[in-house]
């Protein structure tokens, strides 16, 4: 147990020392770069003491926008050995060098969220951004939809839920026996029991490599890339930010055609992500059409995206009320779950956030409470940990987390 004298102060410490100028690193060592989620939730933490800070965080994400709209899911400022695969294995040619693939986009929600905190900062800030925030979101309906309007991922990277049973199905079906030699990095810094098998590495790196012999052309990626997995992560976060960029455009008095209609198509398509034989929202190969039988944290974001279900909250309720540091990102009774591989059990303050804010939103005011409060109790005791075993609460992976830190200072504590 790490029982914190301060929290306060040491959250704001933390995205203070991984603060790299303009843009705030996840942690020291295992993630020396600027991810793009992690970007949008550092910024949600900046605005609780510099809001002129957590805007900069955005336009420095927002710099690295490629001319197609693609704003890339890592962003490599200042080349560092401490990670692999690095610029030179994607082979990416925006504005800064990159990775060739997203995250989920949630840079638009946060970036009302910190306006909304302070608008005269804000205002000139927000409307500067709104039209390269518009164009990303364009982007994802051009390549990332299935037939039925669910956001695909094309990469387990790109829903930032690497190693989640997911994808098990469909990564066992890439042949990654030509994928070479490489040196892996990240189990130099953390233990190797927590981070994804050789197996699913093999295949992280053999999909970047389809990626870059197709020049990350998108059109090209349609067919050529095995992975194609429509999923809850990447349809609630998207749906999610089509209304907020909705709204924004409306209170700024800016137009922005064709938003409803993807709110719309984006609604169907999260829908169609229920699975009724398991009870719950579930990811679906969009190639092969088969679900995935996985019940995760992600499960839970509907109500971020504006969609309420009585069966996930119940769910959720014996989820509060029978795991000791929810939400868990596998289901505990099904027997992929592991308590400390990162996405197939592991607990993570970020999900819990945008759950629990979704819940707020819609007036499910008791769990989303009961939520923040479990949420809070498990970071002030076991510290500012890239990710919790459910059943312990002992932390995982890298310290000194940015974005438990902001999720500390905006929501948790
Ligand atoms: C690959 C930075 C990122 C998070 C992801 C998390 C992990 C990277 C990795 O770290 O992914 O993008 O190398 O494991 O899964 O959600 O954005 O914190």
């Amino acid at each position: 147990m790490n029982q914190q004298t301060n929290p306060d102060r040491e959250a704001r410490n933390i995205l203070i020392a991984n603060d790299r100028g303009g843009y705030t690193i996840p942690t020291e060592g295992l993630y020396p770069y600027q991810w793009n989620w992690d970007s949008a939730i550092a910024a949600l933490g900046f605005a609780e003491f510099d809001n002129d800070r957590a805007w900069t965080e955005l336009e420095t994400l927002f710099s690295g926008q490629w001319s197609d709209g693609m704003v890339p899911h890592i962003l490599f400022h200042k080349s560092d050995p401490g990670y692999f695969p690095g610029p030179d294995v994607w082979g990416c040619n925006g504005p800064i060098p990159s990775s060739g693939i997203i995250q989920p986009p949630i840079a638009a929600t946060m970036a009302r969220r910190i306006w909304e905190k302070d608008r005269t900062v804000g205002e000139a800030r927000v409307r500067a951004l709104f039209p390269a925030m518009l164009a990303w979101h364009r982007w994802v309906m051009k390549w990332r939809l299935d037939d039925r309007g669910a956001v695909c991922t094309t990469h387990p990277w790109e829903t930032g839920r690497d190693n989640a049973p997911d994808w098990d199905n469909t990564m066992a079906r890439i042949d990654a026996s030509d994928v070479g030699e490489y040196q892996r990095r990240d189990t130099s810094h953390v233990n190797s029991e927590d981070r994804p098998t050789k197996f699913d590495y093999d295949r992280y790196i053999k999909l970047v490599q389809i990626g870059r012999q197709s020049n990350w052309d998108q059109q090209t990626l349609l067919s050529a890339n095995p992975f194609r997995v429509a999923d809850p992560t990447m349809s609630f976060t998207s749906l999610r930010a089509a209304r907020d960029l909705l709204a924004l455009s409306a209170a700024l008095g800016i137009e922005a055609d064709g938003l409803e209609d993807d709110i719309a198509r984006l609604e169907a398509g999260a829908l169609s992500l229920w699975n009724d034989d398991l009870g719950s929202f579930d990811s679906r190969d969009a190639h092969s059409g088969e679900w995935s039988e996985s019940v995760s944290n992600a499960s839970y974001m509907c109500w971020f995206a504006g969609i309420d279900s009585e069966k996930m909250l119940d769910r959720l309720r014996h989820t509060l009320d029978t795991v000791p540091y929810p939400i868990p990102s596998y289901d505990p009774d099904m027997p992929k779950f592991d308590a400390r591989r990162y996405w197939r059990g592991p607990t993570w303050a970020i999900i819990n956030m945008m759950v629990g804010i979704g819940l707020n939103d819609m007036g499910h005011t008791k769990e989303a409470e009961q939520l923040r409060a479990k949420t809070g109790d498990l970071i002030s005791a076991y510290g500012f940990a890239e990710y919790f075993d459910p059943t312990t609460g002992s932390p995982a992976g890298g310290n000194a987390f940015t974005w438990t830190a902001a999720v500390w200072l905006h929501w948790a504590g």
